[in-house]
């Protein structure tokens, strides 16, 4: 079996971290691997396999004979590191929004369109991690259904903003405790015992970034550009896992038995519905995990053809490293990636 050398740029991140995690756990064939990170964590060292690595700094050379290239370190970083990557010879997976909505350049979930990766000239765009939990739960109801319309909510954890996020989050419940304040480094306020209905920056039309990603990636994974939706999203003082309250509309008549039936067989998604039951997905359960859960699952008591359920996932994993990392395995698969 042919083997691949690895570069994971944003190597000491929580996303970078989950992806050396996730390339352990399902024996992606790796010949060589690197990580990389800014200065100030270069010489930090990283296991993998029970081996240490030294993180290297970013340069032109460090992408030499590197065969696919994961990248979790900003939209600015991808930007100026994912041409040389590419020039260098490999195919880069970019776990950042900067490339996204190129048309030249594929955005992949792989349980939704998987030969989309076919199209790529040498960078691959990982979607957003609220945006991927949905459309992997509501792209198998929209093939025997077709949804016009989304109505969605978020309640994302602090770890999609990063490392910073997760110690502000940590910092602020101690602090409170001891009737402190700790003012917070990444979050645009304090999240412990509050919500902020706040992710990425707004736009002059009153939306998120965070927001209109859920519009945009949504209708170009889907190949559905007529899909409405409605978002909103807010963080929520979680540590991992994102959870979504869902609302659709869909063309054809759905009944919560018929989605119920639809998604246990969907891949990547798993049903866990039995409210009376007290049996619904949670982000604490959830999180660690690399599928989809669903619950929740009701008919929508405002509109006809309406359907309301609650997806969660967890955004370091499926929203992030697991999904980047299927999609290195479809470049094998389908054999678009050199390897040796
Ligand atoms: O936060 P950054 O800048 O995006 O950094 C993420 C990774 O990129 C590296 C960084 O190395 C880390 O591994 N990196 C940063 N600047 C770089 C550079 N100039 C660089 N690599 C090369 N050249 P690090 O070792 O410096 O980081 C150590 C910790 O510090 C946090 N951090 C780094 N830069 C920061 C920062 N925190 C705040 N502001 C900055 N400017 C970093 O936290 C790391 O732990 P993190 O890794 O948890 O960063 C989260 C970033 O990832 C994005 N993100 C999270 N989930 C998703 C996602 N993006 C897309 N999809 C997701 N699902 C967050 O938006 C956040 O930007
Ligand atoms: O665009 O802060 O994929 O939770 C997703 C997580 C942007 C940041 C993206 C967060 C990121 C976001």
């Amino acid at each position: 079996m042919k083997s691949y050398n690895i570069a994971i740029l944003g190597a000491t991140g929580a996303v970078g971290q989950t992806m050396i995690k996730v390339l352990e756990e399902r024996d992606f064939p790796v010949d060589e691997i690197r990580f990389l990170a800014s200065e100030r964590s270069a010489g930090k060292e990283i296991e993998y396999y029970g081996l240490k690595y030294k993180v290297e700094p970013v340069t032109p050379e460090a992408f030499e004979g590197i065969d696919i290239a994961l990248f979790s370190a900003g939209g600015s970083r991808s930007k100026e590191w994912a041409p040389i990557a590419v020039q260098k010879g490999a195919v880069v997976v970019d776990n950042s929004s900067a490339f996204r909505m190129d048309p030249e350049v594929p955005l992949v979930v792989p349980e939704v369109n998987p030969e989309d990766v076919k199209q790529h000239k040498g960078i691959i765009a990982n979607p957003n991690c609220s945006t991927i939990q949905m459309v992997v739960a509501l792209n198998p109801i929209h093939r025997e259904k077709t949804i016009k319309r989304i109505i969605v909510s978020t309640y994302q954890a602090v770890s999609g903003a990063g490392a910073t996020a997760i110690q502000d989050l940590e910092q602020e419940i101690k602090a409170t405790m001891e009737g402190k304040f700790y003012y917070p480094q990444a979050l645009p306020a304090h999240i412990a015992f509050n919500v902020i209905p706040h992710i990425d920056v707004f736009e002059d039309n009153g939306y998120t970034k965070e927001e209109l990603k859920m519009v945009n990636e949504t209708r170009k994974i889907m190949h559905a550009p007529d899909i409405k939706v409605s978002p909103t999203c807010v963080r929520v003082p979680v540590y991992i896992s994102h959870s979504e309250s869902v609302v659709i509309e869909t063309e054809k008549p759905i009944t919560p038995e018929e989605a119920r039936d639809i998604l246990s067989k969907a891949e990547g998604v798993i049903v866990e519905d039995d409210p009376k039951a007290n049996v619904y997905p949670m982000p604490i359960d959830v999180a660690g995990k690399d599928d989809v859960f669903v619950g929740r699952i009701r008919e929508d008591l405002s509109f006809d053809n309406g359907l309301a359920m609650w997806v969660v996932a967890d955004n370091l994993r499926k929203g992030a490293a697991t999904n980047a990392v299927q999609i290195a395995e479809l470049l094998i698969k389908y054999d678009l990636v050199r390897g040796h």
